[in-house]
């Protein structure tokens, strides 16, 4: 495994190195069952840690891309 990944941004669900609303998208995209992330991204792509991608963490990216948190 590569543990350098895990490095990258929280949020950073498609692994492009930003952290932008597409991000959200994406994690809303694999709720709605559309894409499953890989193993990475859906590390990355739990936000808020709590063991599960759900909507909370698409939510968590626009809160923190609207700096709110
Ligand atoms: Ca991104
Ligand atoms: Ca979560």
């Amino acid at each position: 495994m590569d543990t350098k990944a895990y490095d990258k941004i929280p949020g950073d669900a498609n692994l492009d190195g930003t952290l932008d609303i597409s991000d959200a998208t994406e994690i809303q995209r694999h709720c709605a069952t559309f894409i499953t992330l890989g193993k990475i991204a859906s590390h990355l792509a739990d936000v808020n840690r709590d063991g599960t991608i759900s909507i909370e963490d698409a939510t968590k990216v626009q809160r923190i891309l609207a700096d709110l948190d």
